[in-house]
């Protein structure tokens, strides 16, 4: 049966805020001029292109980026949605900043993109060994699962929902302007079942909301450890 393919790209297919493996990159380029593939990320589109190179994503019918807030076909922008967060979460989100017990400071804690903004108490000009020790710390400390639960259970933030999609950061976003769009998107545009796999399919994870929209009988949902799990999930499918 044809099916259409929607992929996670930090975590499923490059490592975080890595490149792709040059040797999976060729597999998955031809991979993805015979299907219908689309991709779905929490980034914005020059992080993906930096990240995976222009011919994967040229080759791909459309990708998601900002969490489904924009879609883009090629060059073009199909749709974007636009957020204006209120300035009571940038305070709260200061005052965590100030607040956190981690050692290290690096700037942009708060980065505005379109639908959405992304939130990081260690920042975003963290270099990959902060990021590594912030991801560490975190994981003892729980500092984002706690800063996730205070938004969503603070009358303030009811309209918002968060999701931990990465290693140092949160993604912020209105409720339902999440990775489901993107599901809805492609089931509208092909009407076939999708497979999906993403690497955050879990509480808090930003690829939950996919999996949950996916509710068709003959739909696929793979929860991978990396991309190397990726590619041998795709492997055992079948080129249309
Ligand atoms: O795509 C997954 C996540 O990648 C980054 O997360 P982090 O910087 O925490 O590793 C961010 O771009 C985030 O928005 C995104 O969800």
């Amino acid at each position: 049966m044809k099916k259409a393919y929607l992929f996670d790209i930090d975590g499923t297919l490059t490592p975080p805020r890595q490149e792709i493996d040059q040797k999976f990159a060729a597999f998955f380029l031809r991979f993805a001029k015979n299907n219908i593939v689309y991709l779905t990320t929490g980034s914005d589109r020059p992080k993906a292109i930096e990240q995976l190179g222009g011919s994967i994503i040229d080759a791909c019918n459309g990708v998601f980026t900002c969490c489904g807030n924009q879609f883009w076909e090629g060059e073009k922008l199909v749709y974007e949605r636009e957020f204006y967060p209120h300035p009571s979460l940038i305070k709260f989100l200061n005052e965590r900043v100030a607040g956190s017990k981690f050692h290290t400071r690096t700037g942009n804690h708060i980065e505005y993109r379109k639908g959405m903004i992304n939130f990081s108490v260690v920042g975003r000009n963290a270099t990959h060994e902060q990021r590594a020790l912030y991801e560490s710390w975190d994981a003892e400390a729980g500092e984002r699962k706690e800063i996730a639960a205070a938004i969503l259970t603070d009358e303030r933030f009811s309209n918002l929902d968060v999701s931990i999609g990465g290693m140092i950061s949160m993604d912020i976003y209105p409720a339902g302007r999440d990775k489901s769009q993107s599901v809805h998107t492609v089931r509208q545009l092909h009407g076939l079942p999708i497979v999906f796999m993403g690497d955050k399919i879990c509480p808090d994870g930003n690829d939950l909301p996919a999996a949950k929209a996916l509710t068709g009988m003959s739909d696929e949902i793979y929860s991978v450890n990396d991309w190397r799990m990726t590619e041998l999930l795709i492997k055992r499918h079948p080129e249309d």
